[in-house]
């Protein structure tokens, strides 16, 4: 296609608006039929049966519009917080918290990943299942694949994905709903991830992400598991600087690149006192908060927090919701605790 070339020639290109597409266009994309040949010769689909379905799909102008401008690359620190660390996310999880407790548990237990992390993620991701997205997965993941030049390699994986997912659990593909990036369920786990860190949590047969929470948790500690989260470890703390030459050391990585001692020597050491190893990997991080900077060392939990979403607002928003969650939750214990006691005779 042209407009492929040009696009990924000269990549302002593909800013402008694009024509509409009607239903079914897609079907004439080199790249798709591509996708389609491959299926049927694994013989997940029978022959036809795709080119049927991509008769009913459409390009969607939103995912287009909504891709342009993720909220990570836009904001601020100081206002991408408070999108998700409100009160009412903390009830939500709380309520999450007191629903799921034994499933919660019983996640921690076989993942080691804890509940709070894991309540994070879902009210992050869908303020706990509330909102799993409302696009159609196979329009977002067949418009970003076939016309998003600059990740269409990756979106045209995980539509293959999708695909065979849909097969593989008897899901409808024309009637499953998601984020505009195709993201879907509870933790909005992308088609490969799904595929490949989804958990049957409940027993029940099927990994069911969109309406089953159980599920859920379990694959999203799963996931982190997987992912190099090391139980009981810290995840990331706030900064204190020592002196002036900490800006070669601010990572722009998504990994912990340095050690906490190399970190020290740049001038940027853990604000609270606390027996850390000098050879613990850790990065520092610097973010623009509501007083100005802010200096934090991320740890190796901290960097598996954003292979689930690629951002460091992300894992700190994470981070600080499950931190919110977890006294929450502490205080509503220490209360029922409390009031459950008799009362003491003096
Ligand atoms: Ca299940």
């Amino acid at each position: 296609m042209l407009k492929t070339l040009l696009c990924a020639l000269i990549s302002s290109a593909c800013l402008k608006p694009v024509p509409v597409h009607a239903l079914g266009e897609f079907v004439k994309y080199e790249e798709l039929q591509a996708i389609i040949t491959s299926l049927e010769q694994d013989k997940v689909y029978a022959p036809g049966e795709l080119n049927a379905l991509f008769e009913q799909v459409a390009r969607d102008e939103g995912v287009l519009k909504a891709i342009a401008r993720p909220a990570e690359g836009t904001k601020e620190w100081k206002d991408y917080r408070p999108i998700f660390m409100t009160q009412n996310s903390v009830e939500k999880g709380l309520s999450f918290w007191r629903t799921h407790e034994a499933v919660l548990s019983r996640a921690e237990a076989q993942f080691g990943v804890p509940p709070e992390m894991i309540l994070a993620i879902l009210g992050v991701e869908t303020r706990y299942g509330g909102n799993k997205g409302r696009n159609r997965v196979i329009d977002a993941l067949a418009t970003l694949g076939l016309d998003y030049p600059p990740r269409a390699p990756f979106f045209r994986k995980e539509l293959r994905e999708f695909l065979v997912l849909s097969r593989e659990n008897g899901m409808d593909p024309l009637n499953t709903w998601g984020s505009y990036a195709g993201a879907m369920g509870f933790p909005q786990f992308m088609p490969s991830s799904w595929r490949r860190l989804a958990v049957d949590f409940d027993g029940d047969g099927k990994i069911d992400l969109i309406n089953n929470p159980v599920d859920a948790i379990g694959s999203i500690a799963n996931y982190f598991n997987a992912n190099g989260w090391k139980t009981g470890e810290p995840v990331v703390v706030r900064a204190r600087i020592t002196s002036q030459d900490y800006d070669g050391i601010i990572s722009k990585d998504l990994k912990a690149a340095n050690t906490l001692g190399e970190i020290a020597k740049k001038g940027l050491a853990p604000r609270e006192a606390a027996s850390y190893l000098a050879s613990t990997p850790a990065s520092a991080i610097r973010l623009q908060g509501d007083n100005g900077g802010e200096f934090w060392l991320g740890f190796t939990n901290f960097y598996v927090i954003t292979t689930y979403n690629r951002s460091i607002m992300y894992a700190m928003a994470a981070f600080q919701l499950s931190q919110e969650l977890k006294t929450a939750r502490e205080a509503e214990l220490a209360n029922t605790t409390a009031t459950a006691l008799p009362a003491e005779t003096p």
